[in-house]
């Protein structure tokens, strides 16, 4: 395969945005000219309705782009993932989290072995957990019934399950669930301040068993429950439950081995929400919920696997990122939520999109000489709408933003959800459409203004428009439409990770760090600092021993 940047596709691609860019494309001219973009240039596929019409593009940028994907044997990538490869080269494992929520009789072979069996024995035993914990016949050891679950675990093992459990709030029906995952011990003492030890069960989710943050606030859990109940060390096999492809590292810890949760190295941390480590999802709200969630993810990936590159949403969502990034040489692109319950989507969106494909080298590990993964974030509307989306309307740089959707809410309280969609849609049509200077000058001359102060105020409310937007459509947020709505985000990072030629499923960034913070920790449990750091990080070292030891 021929670096990326050489292939016809790239060059063709890299013209047709200096011609874009040079004719001043607008978007509503694009309207205005084809009066099929609209129909044209939206798409629906299990339950989700992704109008792409308002952006940058037109019908030959999509062509293009579907050259460059096939030019990237982007086709070819899809399938050594569904077929268990090993393409996660740097640890040496394969990417299966597709088989998590495969409900087929399809197997997933992984090093020779069908590995579905062994999921379902696991889902089957969340099942009956699942069950025991929200029946109350499981008892905490005074024999009270679990009034509150908390999950320690961070990064892949808290995000995933944090935002999906958040996302399903109207599904609650089961115990209350807690997420502790920072180190700052406020987070775990702020969470166990209202908890009463005795109907409490913490879930020790850690795929690794070794993550500093999670056994630091294990312990300190253990320590709390331990001190409720005498130091009676058989209250730990009532409380604690792991989850975890590392057993003895957790029966070390004192938990039960009949306890723990298994899963697999094949699953990637921020792709593992649909393994045991969704435990604390179906424990708020049910198994047979739960299993929706998997089924949406799994119409989703079929839906990949099968449709064409032009009728893919997964694709065309990733082509579209990559001809900004690539192309346009827009740098971050915005999550914009219109739905409460989804507050930690935008989040959780930026680890998967940006762990995965924060990469620089190709998977040959030779540097890459193209942009890759691009900044993510966002919060819900309409809260954004009053703080940052000023820079987004009006700012030097262009963000494009996917604006998400819902026809109906699950609270449908007077006429708050109407209201909500009105702005997301009014805030897609507003920054297409902007607003001239003229406009502005004639709305202040309406207002009474003198013509002196409407032409010193004008240029203030100008909006240069033709800023990118998808608009995504669902029904409603339920647990099916979710987890194809996070399938599908989960695949458009692959799509954009197998054309980069990066691992997406590799995460070597957050190494350094984690062993830095190991020296440090030393140096202030000692008190003495080392001359090995620079004089920067020496000085702050240096700073804060000398004031603790004030204190
Ligand atoms: C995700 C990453 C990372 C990981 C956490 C927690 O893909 O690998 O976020 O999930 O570092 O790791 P453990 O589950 O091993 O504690």
């Amino acid at each position: 395969m021929p670096s990326l940047q050489q292939t016809a596709p790239w060059k063709a691609l890299t013209k047709h945005w200096q011609a874009i860019h040079h004719k001043k494309f607008q978007i509503q001219e694009m309207f205005q000219k084809d009066p099929q973009r609209s129909n044209q240039m939206r798409l629906q596929a299990v339950g989700i309705t992704l109008d792409y019409s308002k952006n940058l593009l037109t019908q030959d940028t999509i062509k293009l782009l579907i050259e460059l994907a096939h030019a990237a044997e982007l086709l070819d990538s899809l399938h050594k993932m569904y077929a268990g490869a090993c393409i996660n080269s740097t640890e040496q494992r394969a990417a299966l989290h597709i088989a998590l929520r495969n409900r087929t009789e399809r197997r997933f072979i992984v090093n020779k072995q069908d590995v579905m069996p062994r999921v379902r024995t696991v889902l089957k035993r969340m099942a009956k957990f699942v069950e025991q914990i929200r029946s109350g016949t499981w008892r905490g050891y005074s024999g009270k019934q679990i009034t509150d679950v908390v999950n320690i675990g961070i990064g892949g093992s808290n995000l995933g399950p944090l935002m999906v459990t958040t996302a399903l709030g109207h599904y609650h029906d089961g115990p209350k669930v807690h997420f502790v995952s920072n180190i700052d011990g406020t987070h775990i003492i702020e969470t166990l301040k209202p908890l009463n030890p005795e109907t409490t069960l913490f879930i020790i989710a850690s795929k690794t068993f070794t993550t500093q943050e999670t056994l630091t606030n294990a312990c300190t859990a253990k320590d709390w429950l331990l001190k409720a109940y005498d130091n009676n060390l058989k209250a730990i096999a009532y409380h604690f439950v792991a989850i975890s492809t590392a057993t003895e590292k957790v029966a070390q810890f004192g938990i039960d081995t009949n306890h723990i949760f298994e899963f697999w190295d094949w699953v990637g941390g921020r792709y593992s929400l649909w393994s045991a480590i969704g435990l604390p999802i179906a424990i708020a709200i049910g198994m047979p919920r739960f299993y929706e969630l998997l089924d949406g993810a799994h119409a989703m990936d079929q839906h990949f696997e099968t449709a064409a590159f032009r009728e893919n949403l997964p694709v065309l969502m990733a082509l579209i990122g990559i001809w900004y990034t690539n192309f346009a040489g827009f740098s971050t692109q915005a999550i914009l939520p219109y739905d409460q319950y989804l507050c930690y989507l935008p989040a959780y969106l930026q680890q998967l999109d940006m762990e995965s494909n924060g990469k620089s080298v190709t998977k040959a590990g030779k540097p890459v000489d193209y942009a890759t993964g691009p900044v993510i974030w966002g919060a819900s509307g309409t809260d954004g709408q009053h703080a940052f989306y000023q820079l987004i309307h009006q700012g030097t740089q262009i963000i494009p933003c996917d604006f998400l959707l819902s026809v109906h809410s699950h609270n449908e309280v007077s006429d708050h959800h109407l209201k909500l969609l009105a702005n997301g849609l009014a805030q897609t049509e507003a920054l297409m459409r902007g607003r001239t200077y003229e406009e502005s000058y004639q709305e202040l001359i309406k207002q009474c203004y003198t013509p002196q102060a409407a032409a010193a105020l004008a240029p203030h409310r100008v909006f240069s428009g033709n800023r990118p937007t998808n608009t995504l459509l669902v029904d409603k947020f339920t647990p099916y439409t979710l987890g194809a709505l996070l399938a599908l985000y989960e695949h458009k990072v692959f799509v954009q990770g197998a054309i980069w030629n990066v691992n997406s499923f590799d995460q070597w960034g957050v190494e350094l760090g984690k062993q830095l913070a190991g020296v440090i920790l030393k140096e202030l449990q000692s008190g003495i600092a080392s001359n090995d750091h620079d004089p920067s990080t020496h000085n702050l070292i240096q700073t804060i021993i000398q004031q603790r030891s004030q204190s």
